[in-house]
C-alpha cells in the first residue's frame, strides 16, 4: 500500500530498510515473462544442483546476464536501478545472475544471506542486494522463497547458528525461533522480492508435482569482489554489444579514483576490437 504522496521506490526502501526486504510488483510484464519462459524453455536440462545448497532437486543457470538480451535489459530495469542508487555508492556492479529452478521433492534450502563472505562485523550495512524475480506464482507450497523478517539486523552472534545449517540441526531454541518468524513469500508471477545481502532466507521446500522458475540477480558496492567473474565467464566480443550500463555493471567501470583500472587504463578501452594489453604490447619481458 502506498502512503498518500509516498511513490513506489520509497515505500520499496523504507521496507528494505525496516524489514530486510520488499516486493516490486508487476517487475516482468506478459511479454517479458513469455520471453524468460522461452528461454527456460530452451535451457533447462543443464547443471544440477551439486549438493544441499545448490539443491539436489534443484536447476541453475549461471551467467544469466550474458545469454539473452532480456537480461541485460532486466538487470538495468530502473525500478530496481532506483534502488540500488539509494542503497549504494556509484558504480556499483553485478556480483550474480543465475536461473533457479527448484524441483519437485526438493527439501529446504539451509538458511543463509547473501553477503556473509563479506567479514564486515554485524549488524552492519548491507554489502549486497539480491533479487528473486517469480516466473510462477510462488506460494508456500512450491518453494517459494522464505525470508526471516528483521535478520538483517542480527549481530554475528545472533547469526551463527542459524547459517548454513540444515534443516533440524539448529540449535532447539534458534530452530524455534526460525519456525516462528520464517515467512513464505507469496507474489505472483512476474514479481520481484529484493532483499538485504544481511537478511537470512532460503529456497523453500518443494512440495508441489512442477518446478518453480525464478531468477536471481544480486548487485552490490563498487568495492566488494563479486560472486560471479563475468570477465573470465563472458568474452569480451559479447560484453562489447552490450549497453554501457550492463558493461559497468559488468566490472568495465571505475570506481574512482582508480579501482578497476586495466594497466592504468579504464577497463572499457580494453573492449575495444584488437585491444592488446599494455604488457604484451612492446614485446619486452620485464
Ligand atoms: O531460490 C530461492 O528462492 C532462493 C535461493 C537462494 O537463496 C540461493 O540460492 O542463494
Amino acid at each position: 500500500m502506498i502512503a498518500a504522496g509516498q511513490t513506489a521506490g520509497a515505500r520499496q526502501l523504507a521496507e528494505l530498510h525496516d524489514q530486510g526486504f520488499t516486493i516490486i510488483e508487476n517487475f516482468l510484464d506478459p511479454a517479458r515473462l513469455a520471453r524468460v519462459n522461452a528461454c527456460y524453455d530452451a535451457w533447462l536440462g543443464g547443471h544440477q544442483g551439486r549438493n544441499n545448497f545448490e539443491g539436489t532437486h534443484t536447476e541453475r543457470i549461471y551467467t544469466l546476464v550474458a545469454r539473452d538480451r532480456i537480461f541485460q535489459d532486466i538487470v538495468e530495469d530502473p525500478r530496481m536501478l532506483g534502488l540500488c542508487d539509494a542503497v549504494f555508492e556509484p558504480n556499483y556492479l553485478l556480483t550474480a545472475s543465475q536461473a533457479i529452478v527448484i524441483g519437485p521433492g526438493e527439501t529446504p534450502q539451509p538458511w543463509h544471506t547473501d553477503d556473509s563472505f563479506y567479514t564486515i562485523p554485524r549488524p552492519r550495512p548491507m554489502v549486497s542486494l539480491s533479487t528473486i524475480v517469480a516466473m510462477e506464482d510462488f506460494s508456500a507450497e512450491n518453494g517459494g522463497t522464505e525470508v526471516i523478517p528483521g535478520s538483517h539486523r542480527w549481530s554475528d552472534a545472533e547469526i551463527a547458528g542459524a547459517y548454513g545449517q540444515e534443516e533440524g540441526k539448529q540449535a532447539p531454541a534458534l530452530a524455534d525461533r526460525l519456525a516462528a518468524l520464517a515467512q513464505p513469500v507469496v507474489m505472483p508471477a512476474g514479481s520481484c522480492l529484493v532483499f538485504a545481502g544481511t537478511l537470512l532466507h532460503r529456497g523453500g521446500a518443494n512440495g508441489s508435482s512442477r518446478t518453480r522458475r525464478a531468477f536471481s540477480n544480486q548487485y552490490c558496492q563498487p568495492w566488494a569482489r563479486p560472486q560471479e567473474n563475468f570477465f573470465l565467464a563472458i568474452p569480451p566480443e559479447r560484453v562489447r554489444a552490450m549497453a554501457p550500463r550492463v558493461q559497468s555493471l559488468l566490472g568495465y567501470s571505475i570506481h574512482p579514483p582508480f579501482m578497476g583500472q586495466v594497466t592504468a587504463y579504464h577497463p572499457r578501452t580494453a573492449l575495444a576490437p584488437g585491444w592488446v594489453p599494455p604488457l604484451e604490447r612492446d614485446g619486452r619481458n620485464f
